[in-house]
């Protein structure tokens, strides 16, 4: 068996396999509300074979949306929905994740196909923006962010506490918290984003603490059974990624400490106009490293989408999971295709069943 088809536990969790669907935004919501979009985008992804899908980034309250068409988990309509995505996410065999996060500075934004830019403060659709600072990102997300309180930063805290609870109670069996891509809680991380004068700023201390104690509080809500996960951008390329990576490396020791069972390993795009050396599988070294000096499973993604570039990467012990991304929306079958690729011995069985004992003896384009 090919190492990328080898089970993989993590507490009372097992995939099926290393393949992982990671958060793909929809932007296809209302009043973040799921819809029949997204019980077929899911369900079609759920019985294509991965081990594991994971629910698009999910805000946590209303102005943490990226866009008017993200997902939410603030209410318990919102919860509903998302318990029958859950539900269909397992029917096809995978474990069911989402990940939960707050837009913070990147917030109220155009769909990418609709522009990618903030909303004019003047449109009735755009919504007040928050972020460490009053500093903004730039380029298409010029909006200048609220410095937020102390008391923004207790409620958005416990807005990630209670998105848990409702995830927990939705039938989700694997949380990633959305500390990555430059939205809030990378924010708070980023000596560009963060220029606070508080205990919420300065040093690493002072920078890591938001995330540090949102981990804390998620941690008292999310079952000690459930892997509790993170994606978090660990390396920015803006030209000072040795001391970026000795912090991040630093703070993924910290959230091990702190009760976090796998660390998604991303990039931290805090700021517009930064080198990143774009390629297959470009993040794997960077996902090895963090693996060995943390000492913390991992995940990762990019470019990961030829099924021996994904079986090498967990053989040679650089990631525990790959996510696999836009080659799911390309074909939602990829898992079976790589099956077959890596010469698995009975690659239909990657299927359910009802699919599986048909395919095995009829092998299509064969
Ligand atoms: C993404 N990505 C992403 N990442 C994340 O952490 N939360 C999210 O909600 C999204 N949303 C999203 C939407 C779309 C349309 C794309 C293409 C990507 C990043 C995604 O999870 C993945 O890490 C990257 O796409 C890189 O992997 P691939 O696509 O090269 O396999
Ligand atoms: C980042 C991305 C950049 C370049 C190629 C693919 C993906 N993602 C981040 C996503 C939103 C869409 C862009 C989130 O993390 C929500």
């Amino acid at each position: 068996m090919s190492a990328l088809f080898s089970p993989f536990s993590l507490k009372d969790v097992t995939l099926r396999n290393r393949i992982a669907v990671p958060p793909m935004c929809q932007y296809s919501a209302t009043d973040g509300l799921t819809n029949d979009w997204h019980q077929a985008h899911y369900a079609g992804l759920a019985r294509g074979g991965a081990g594991l899908v994971i629910v698009e980034a999910t805000a946590v309250a209303p102005e943490g949306r990226i866009s008017p068409g993200c997902l939410g988990l603030w209410n318990d309509e919102q919860a509903a929905g998302l318990a029958r995505i859950a539900a269909a996410i397992k029917a096809g065999g995978a474990v069911p994740g989402i990940q939960i996060g707050h837009a913070g500075r990147k917030a109220s934004a155009n769909r990418p196909w609709e522009g990618d830019d903030h909303i004019p403060e003047g449109d009735p659709r755009a919504w007040h923006i928050l972020g460490p600072s009053a500093i903004a990102f730039g380029a298409n997300l010029p909006r200048v962010p609220t410095a937020m309180s102390r008391d923004d930063i207790a409620r958005v805290r416990s807005d990630f506490a209670a998105a848990a609870r409702r995830a927990r109670d939705a039938g989700f069996e694997w949380l990633e918290l959305h500390f990555a891509h430059g939205y809030l809680a990378q924010s708070f991380f980023s000596v560009h984003a963060n220029q606070r004068d508080d205990e919420y700023g300065g040093g690493y201390a002072g920078r890591s603490r938001f995330l540090l104690e949102t981990l804390a509080a998620v941690r008292a809500e999310w079952p000690e059974r459930l892997p509790l996960t993170a994606r978090f951008g660990v390396i920015e390329y803006d030209g000072r990624d040795a001391e970026t990576l000795a912090e991040s490396i630093e703070l993924t020791r910290a959230f091990r400490a702190g009760g976090l069972d796998l660390l998604n390993v991303s990039v931290g795009f805090s700021i517009p106009d930064t080198q990143i050396p774009w390629g297959p599988a470009f993040l794997a070294p960077l996902a090895e490293r963090v693996k060995r000096e943390a000492g913390l499973p991992v995940a990762s993604s990019w470019g990961i989408d030829a099924p021996a570039t994904a079986n090498q990467v967990v053989a040679d012990g650089q990631m525990d999971l790959v996510m696999v991304g836009r080659a799911h929306l390309a074909n939602p079958h990829w898992p079976y295709q790589a099956a077959l690729q890596l010469g698995e011995q009975r690659p239909s069985w990657v299927l359910p069943a009802p699919y599986a004992h048909w395919l095995e003896k009829y092998r299509p384009n064969r």
